[in-house]
């Protein structure tokens, strides 16, 4: 018996407001196109079971475009692959907060072969294969009720399938889904345990695995630069694993940091044109970050704009990084004359004056993601040429 396992398609995102020839948002497009190959690599398997484990829409409610992509898609696939069961879950991307909102996932429990859960946990039954799946999307997890994780007794091959963050897993990804701790699931009881959340390839034990994501849609795209992408493939008679790779339509680059320290402007202009000769095939339409540490202000305002707006337009997206030089001082007091940067204001806020309500708050993880979020909003104010 052989299954196939993906997770976090993340249909829908959208990032750097551009678009093709269609109107559609490039990135939206490219995630659309893996997610094609996707499945018309899992139909030349044909496995017993394809397992998609949540997050199959960047949010709970996309556009109709994304929604009728996707179902014509599961359609073909399940033309193409006619003997395939398919589960999906819903993941915390994809899971309205309040019950009653509906989810969209269940659109496509009307494709034959295709069920779908999004809510309770629940166990499927696939009597024809002597197995069990047991589900759990976000929703069943995050719910008072904690859900019985035990494997069917009757089933010959047990299969848990969950959005979860695994406790094992660096903290900064916890956020926004449920924790699950290493005690809750033993992968020497289950035939493979099935994960969805965290967007790297992760392999936890020889039968439990986080795919990642399909494509590199993460807050922090530039974690994900150089980390294969793709989906797995089991076989649960030999207990053999492999790791299917996809190639994204586009490269998301990001460049060995440039020392800007002691440089003029001029010479700073030279280092960041070489840093962009060296991308092979150049930069167009790609995703490239470089930064560029101790940039005094002054410096940063001398450099060729002009030059850099025209690799903006040549790359898909290029987040010029440049930091100015760290000023050190003590502890809580700023220097005299000198406004904090909201940066640092963030930090000093949340390590010394914040109190959290709980003790369970990471307050060093919570710290690292405030700063991502206003690294992501500096970058999205960069794209649109305010620097
Ligand atoms: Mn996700």
């Amino acid at each position: 018996m052989k299954l196939v396992h993906t997770a976090d398609l993340h249909l829908g995102y959208r990032a750097y407001h551009r678009t093709n020839a269609y109107g559609i948002n490039i990135r939206e497009a490219d995630v659309a196109r893996t997610f094609r190959e996707l499945l018309d690599r899992t139909a030349e398997i044909a496995p017993d079971l394809f397992l998609v484990a949540g997050d199959v829409f960047h949010t709970v409610r996309p556009s109709n475009a994304a929604i009728a992509d996707a179902f014509r898609r599961f359609s073909r696939f399940h033309l193409a692959a006619p003997e395939t069961q398919v589960v999906i879950i819903a993941g915390n991307h994809d899971s309205p907060r309040a019950a009653e909102t509906g989810n969209i996932l269940r659109l496509f429990a009307e494709i034959p072969s295709v069920q779908v859960v999004y809510q309770e946990p629940k166990r499927l039954s696939f009597p024809q294969l002597d197995a069990a799946v047991l589900c759990l999307p976000h929703n069943a997890l995050v719910s008072e009720v904690q859900p019985v994780i035990e494997p069917d007794p009757d089933a010959a091959v047990n299969i848990l399938m969950a959005h979860t963050a695994h406790e094992s897993l660096k903290l900064i990804s916890h956020f926004g889904a449920a924790v699950m701790r290493s005690d809750d699931v033993k992968p020497e009881e289950w035939s493979y345990v099935a994960l969805g959340h965290y967007h790297l390839y992760e392999k936890l034990a020889p039968n439990m695995v986080y795919p990642g994501a399909i494509e590199r849609t993460s807050i922090d795209v530039w974690l994900e630069a150089d980390q294969p992408k793709g989906f797995i493939e089991f076989d649960v008679v030999e207990g053999r694993l492999g790791f299917h790779e996809l190639e994204s339509p586009r490269p998301v680059i990001d460049l060995e940091p440039i020392a800007g320290r002691d440089l003029t402007p001029a010479e700073l202009d030279q280092a960041i044109e070489a840093a962009l000769d060296s991308v092979p095939g150049g930069i167009d339409g790609k995703i490239i970050r470089l930064r560029v540490f101790d940039v005094p202000r002054d410096v940063y305002r001398e450099l060729d704009h002009r030059r850099i707006r025209e690799y903006r337009t040549r790359a898909l997206h290029f987040h010029l990084d440049a930091r100015p030089p760290q000023i050190v001082r003590r502890e809580g007091s700023a220097a005299p004359g000198r406004r904090l940067t909201l940066q640092e204001e963030l930090v000093a806020f949340l390590r010394h004056r914040w109190k959290p309500d709980s003790g369970k708050v990471d307050r060093e993880a919570l710290i690292e993601l405030g700063l991502r979020y206003l690294q992501q909003a500096q970058e999205a104010e960069s794209a649109e040429g305010r620097d």
